[in-house]
Formats: structure tokens, C-alpha cells, sequence
């Protein structure tokens, strides 16, 4: 079927609302945030329910047109754009927000899989209940791309990943059936576990329309302490003595080095470090808990002091109201967007085991450094669980595209000590289009081609988000 033809039938089922294809319209679809791809697409598909997604893909997949599926397109891996050959029309699920379904007694929520994760928290939140899983896009990023890539963010080291937070997806196959696996069972032991399965494939499987997302009870007390520490040996051993003294009230243990925080401080209005001195490494510790008069601040105080006399801790802030601990929370939430407006920088979304931490900032830091020397090493994030940004942003003055040029060289030097730590390549970001070519060498063999027979039982035609996740799979 020729495109204007496709297009036309796909409005018959979509609507007016439902399709953009003035490119002024379709722009802000076809780029990343990171602005590494940009594709081209004859339209944006914009259903607003699971019974027009599988019209939709059910009516491409009989015109052979591949989609790239796309949620709040945060991604950092060009997870979720489209092609450059034009060929790809984009599916956005943004149309699809609304909450199905809480209950605060089962402790589950049912929404669409467009809603934001914010407006999800927000929904969960008014209900009484928490949806513990935060990342720094979470204003954009919508529960099906959050599912579709298993984000990680702030609170895996208590709660795990979204994956572990999915107790039932909603899925449009390649063929436009739908699986309705919306259940909210605890223990559901009846043969393989799909959910897990689509939960990480990062659209190349199936399309999430909807989930049912397990709750946990609300923090009653949280408390939130900004450090200067002295190294990153030192905020490993601030991360053990906390879980010595209370392993269930971390909630969230983040590092950054002093480089992003300068770059935060510098770009990013209204903010402030509340702190005495600036560091070269920051600890960000929340603690939280269900109860009432948990006795976290005396908690927080009383770990601190005896880092503080122990010289293992610099400085430190406690938040002494929601507006403190927002701000002390932005400083690190900003990290991605001060890093962009500095300038051009490679990132490495990769985890050790947490005990290595210290050793792949080193060891890292000297490996990209030797490579380019001048390039400024900014490694940050969830420390409490293995998991470090270790991004590299050119030298200051230095030509964006030429440093840019080199993005393979720079990954391939911090993955060869990450493989040595014994860690992984992609952490909580996913492979997208980005990291294809690493599949081969680091999941090769075995693992890959189980990926490949499994992508081929589902979508034979290749047609969804093809050249995402699974090398050489470009149409
Ligand atoms: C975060 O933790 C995000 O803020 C973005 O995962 C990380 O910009 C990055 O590299
Ligand atoms: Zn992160």
C-alpha cells in the first residue's frame, strides 16, 4: 500500500487528532533530547486507546510499515525515534493518560501507558500510597517507555527497577493482537513470565498500552542530608555505615563529583550549594519510612557526626522543610541538563558492583583522560546501587563535533574497565540505538541469539523499532 493511502486509512481510524504530518508538527518526534539522531517520518500515529493502537499496528503491519514506538522520548540511547530513511511512521502513546484503576488495599495502580510518571506519582500519591520509582525526567517520560526501557533512577536501591514494579502489562503484538495480562496478583506462578519479558525490550517486542504497577505505603518521615565527602572512597564507606545502622531507610544514596556540580551551580537559575565549600565529591543521602516518629533524623545525625569526626565527611545540609529538600534534590536532578548546556559530552550509563564504585571512577577517569586530555570527567548517580553515569564532557573551548567523532573510542575505554570490575555496559538506559554494537561482544553467543529467536516469534516482520536494541535488525 503506498504511504498517502496507509496514512489516509490510518486517519480513518485515528481522526484528525490523532495524526500529524505538517512536519512542523512532526519535529519534535523525529529528534532525541540528546539530539544525537534525528530521523524523518511521513507521520506521527497518536491513538487514544488500546482498541485504535491495534487497528493501527494491526493495518501497518499488513502495509509492511515499520513504527518506532515512542512515550515521552527522554531517551539517552535514540530509543525512541525514527529512522533517517523516512520510512518509520512514529507511534506516540501520548494520547493515552488516563488512571484505569487504584486500590490502596491491593496496593496496585492501572493507568495508561502515556500518562507521565509524574501524574502517576502524583495520582498514587493522592490516593494515599507511593509509587516509588523516580528519575530525572520523570515531568516527560510515560509509564510505557519507563516499562518499555526498565528505568532504574533514584530509588532502585530500595524498590528496584520498573520492571520489579510491573505486576501486569497490557500489550499490542506485531500482528495487532492484544494481550490483556492486566493482573494484579502478588503470586502468579502459571508458566513464563511475560510481563518480564516485554518489561526491558524497549518496544521491540510489543506495544505497552497499559500496566498495573505495584504501590508501597507512603513515607511518613523523610529526611535528606547533602555531604562533602573526601573521595569516593569515602561516600562507599558513608553508604556502609548507613546500612549498617539502618539498611531499610535508604530511600536514595546518589554521589557526584564536584565537576557536576559546578556545571549544575553554573547553568541552572536559582540554584545554590548550601554548603560552606565547594567539594570534589558530594553524597546525597535520603532516608524514609512508613512509620511515624521513625527516628530518621536522629538517625541522619548521628551517622553524620561520626563521619564528620572520623574526616570521612566534609560538610553537610539537612533539608529542613519540602522546599529545602526539593532544592537539595535538584542540584542532582539537574546533572543531565547542566551537562547538555555546557556543551558536547559522551555519556556512559554503566554499573559495577557497589563495592567497585570508587574504583571504576578512578580508573575511569585516568582512562579518558589519557585518551583526550583536557576532556572533563563528570561521574554521578545512584551509587547505593552500583549504577554511575560516568559521562565525559569535552575540554572547555574544544570543537563539540570533533570531540563527538570520538564517542566510540571514549565508551569502548570506560567499558574496558567496567568489564574488568565486572559490571555492565548499560545500566538503567538501555542499548536503543546507541549501543547496538556492543551487543555482539558483550552479550554474544548464547544470550543474543535467544534475544534473536524471541524477536523473531514476535515480530517476524521486523517491523517494530527496528535498529533498537538487537544489532544489524535495521530494515
Ligand atoms: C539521571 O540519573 C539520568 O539523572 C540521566 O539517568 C543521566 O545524564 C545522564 O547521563
Ligand atoms: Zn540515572
Amino acid at each position: 500500500m503506498p504511504y498517502a493511502e496507509l496514512i489516509s486509512a490510518l486517519r480513518g481510524i485515528v481522526g484528525d487528532r490523532g495524526l500529524l504530518t505538517d512536519p512542523s508538527d512532526t519535529a519534535p518526534y523525529t529528534a532525541d533530547w540528546r539530539r544525537l539522531y534525528q530521523g524523518r517520518t511521513e507521520a506521527v500515529i497518536r491513538p487514544a486507546s488500546t482498541a485504535e493502537v491495534a487497528a493501527v499496528v494491526r493495518l501497518c503491519a499488513e502495509a509492511g510499515a515499520p513504527l518506532a514506538i515512542q512515550g515521552g522520548n527522554t531517551s539517552m540511547v535514540g530509543g525512541a525515534v525514527p529512522a533517517e530513511n523516512g520510512r518509520e511512521l512514529v507511534l506516540s502513546l501520548a494520547r493515552m493518560r488516563q488512571v484505569r484503576d487504584i486500590d490502596p488495599l491491593d496496593m496496585t495502580m492501572t493507568v495508561d501507558a502515556g500518562m507521565t510518571l509524574k501524574a502517576a506519582q502524583d495520582a498514587a500519591a493522592a490516593a494515599g500510597c507511593l509509587l516509588p520509582l523516580s528519575i530525572s525526567s520523570e515531568g516527560s517520560a510515560q509509564i510505557g517507555g519507563v516499562l518499555a526501557t526498565n528505568a532504574g533512577g533514584n530509588n532502585t536501591v530500595r524498590y528496584g527497577n520498573a520492571r520489579d514494579l510491573a505486576l501486569g502489562l497490557e500489550i499490542v503484538l506485531a500482528d495487532g493482537q492484544v494481550w490483556d495480562g492486566l493482573r494484579r496478583l502478588r503470586k502468579d506462578n502459571t508458566g513464563y513470565c511475560l510481563r518480564h519479558l516485554f518489561a526491558g525490550s524497549e518496544g521491540t517486542l510489543g506495544v505497552i498500552t497499559a500496566a498495573v504497577l505495584r504501590l508501597a505505603p507512603r513515607s511518613r518521615e523523610i529526611v535528606v542530608a547533602l555531604c562533602s565527602v573526601r573521595s569516593p572512597e569515602a561516600a562507599l564507606d558513608l553508604f556502609a555505615r548507613f546500612q549498617a545502622y539502618d539498611p531499610a531507610a535508604i530511600q536514595a544514596f546518589e554521589y557526584m563529583s564536584g565537576m557536576g556540580m559546578e556545571m549544575v551551580l553554573k547553568h541552572i537559575d536559582g540554584t545554590t550549594l548550601p554548603l560552606a565549600q565547594p567539594a570534589d565529591h558530594y553524597a546525597l543521602i535520603e532516608l524514609a519510612s512508613p512509620r511515624l516518629d521513625a527516628g530518621l533524623r536522629e538517625a541522619l545525625e548521628s551517622v553524620l557526626e561520626k563521619a564528620l569526626a572520623d574526616d570521612i565527611v566534609i560538610d553537610a545540609a539537612l533539608a529542613e522543610s519540602e522546599a529545602q529538600r526539593a532544592a537539595l534534590w535538584r542540584l542532582r536532578e539537574e546533572h543531565a541538563e547542566a551537562q547538555k548546556r555546557e556543551g558536547a559530552s559522551v555519556k556512559n550509563d554503566v554499573s559495577v558492583p557497589v563495592s567497585k564504585v570508587p574504583d571504576l571512577i578512578g580508573q575511569a577517569s585516568e582512562a579518558c583522560i589519557g585518551l583526550i586530555p583536557g576532556s572533563r570527567p563528570v561521574p554521578f548517580g545512584h551509587m547505593g546501587d552500583g549504577n554511575i553515569h560516568f559521562n565525559l564532557e569535552q575540554p572547555e573551548g574544544a570543537d563539540p563535533d570533533a570531540f563527538l567523532a570520538r564517542d566510540h573510542a571514549i565508551m569502548d575505554a570506560v567499558n574496558e574497565v567496567v568489564r574488568a570490575l565486572g559490571g555492565s555496559f548499560s545500566a538503567e538506559h538501555g542499548v536503543g540505538k546507541l549501543k547496538t554494537y556492543m551487543m555482539p561482544e558483550w552479550r554474544g553467543g548464547a544470550e543474543l541469539e535467544i534475544m534473536r529467536r524471541i524477536k523473531r516469534a514476535l515480530d517476524p516482520a521486523g517491523l517494530l523499532n527496528p535498529g533498537k536494541v538487537l544489532p544489524g535488525s535495521m530494515e
